[in-house]
């Protein structure tokens, strides 16, 4: 029932990963080159976005579980459950939101994006958002007077207080990142059991940032953990080189690394003294590395380097940050198994 977190396989290691069970993978992630085969029968997020620091030209990375996989179709979301856990994959191209002189339709489509997310959940009596992959284009471009990622906050926002959710505390885990083009791109995870929303005592939470960051906060904690049955997920979110609220080490990218890998061991401190399973090391964790500017790579691969260890699984790819002067933002997974006496 249980889903295994399988990362960072290339195209070739797939097949034998999941060993003619397609039917028992919940869902997963495609990033970098579109490929020519056909498209898989899970709910995949495609993320166009270069991979850096690496010979092959993508990379998937898939959710599999024990049982096969309850699958359907959603307005427009492409979504999978086993039991208790529902992941899900959502595409809207902002032209088909006309927008009004109130609101952009990056705002409208990314309202909408949400609105139907928890509509899902509503009809799949699963009432938990435990992560959520948002990516978008042109994130730092000022359009309607407003840059988009701050668009984008407000149609989230307005999403979360119209279906009754609130927009602070239990709120999920997330990124937000910046492609070159495309359609709005969300992914999610979702289930039966509360999050443990898990935030960070060296940075002020993201919702209550204040307004110098746009009219309405972000929507997400710094982590979240989920317990299942016999297995503890651990989300956190896409950390940066904030501290309290505000940027720090602007121009100087191996010093942002730092200050984010950092972050990230604060948020696991935080997260451990909320686990039910042992300890979370920074060194287990699966990565995900966005970096501005592909230049950046080795500088940021020597931070990990000396901070997580070479062998720490890492996946670069080219995206912006929500923040221009932001160069760098990493987030990670972790699941422990549960001892069923526990
Ligand atoms: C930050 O800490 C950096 O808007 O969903 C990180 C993770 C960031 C998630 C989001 C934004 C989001 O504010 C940016």
């Amino acid at each position: 029932m249980n889903p295994g977190f399988l990362p960072c396989l290339t195209d070739a290691d797939l097949p034998s990963a999941i060993a003619g069970r397609a039917d028992c993978v919940l869902g997963g992630v495609r990033i970098g080159a579109r490929s020519n085969a056909p498209a898989p029968e899970w709910p995949q997020q495609f993320i166009p976005a270069p991979l850096i620091g690496t010979t092959t030209d993508s990379l998937q990375e898939i959710w599999r579980c024990a049982t096969p996989c309850s699958s359907g179709k959603f307005a427009d979301i492409a979504w999978r459950r086993a039991g208790p856990v529902l992941y899900g994959v959502l595409e809207l191209a902002e032209s088909d939101f006309p927008g009004s002189p109130a609101c952009s339709p990056l705002q409208a489509a990314s309202q909408e994006a949400y609105r139907r997310i928890f509509r899902l959940l509503e009809a799949q009596r699963l009432p938990s958002l435990w992560r959520v992959w948002n990516y978008l284009a042109d994130i730092n471009l000022e359009t309607h007077g407003l840059e988009r990622y701050r668009q984008f906050n407000i149609g989230r926002q307005d999403a979360f207080l119209e279906c009754n959710r609130g927009a602070t505390g239990n709120v999920p885990a997330a990124c937000a990142i910046g492609l070159a083009g495309g359609p709005l791109r969300i992914a999610f995870m979702a289930g039966s059991e509360a999050v443990v929303a898990v935030e960070n005592p060296r940075q002020i939470s993201a919702y209550d940032y204040p307004a110098e960051y746009g009219p309405r906060s972000p929507t997400f904690s710094r982590a979240t953990l989920v317990r299942l049955a016999q297995q503890e997920i651990l989300f956190i979110s896409g950390t940066a080189s904030i501290l309290g609220h505000r940027t720090r080490h602007c121009g100087d990218v191996a010093a942002q690394a730092r200050e984010s890998l950092t972050n990230i061991a604060a948020v696991v401190a935080e997260a451990n003294r909320l686990a039910r399973s042992a300890p979370y090391r920074i060194d287990e964790l699966a990565y995900r590395v966005y970096l501005r500017h592909a230049t950046d790579f080795q500088a940021v691969r020597d931070v990990l380097n000396a901070m997580l260890g070479a062998a720490a699984p890492v996946a670069c790819i080219l995206g912006d940050i929500c923040r221009s002067d932001l160069l760098v933002e990493i987030e990670a997974t972790a699941s422990h198994d549960l001892e069923s006496t526990r």
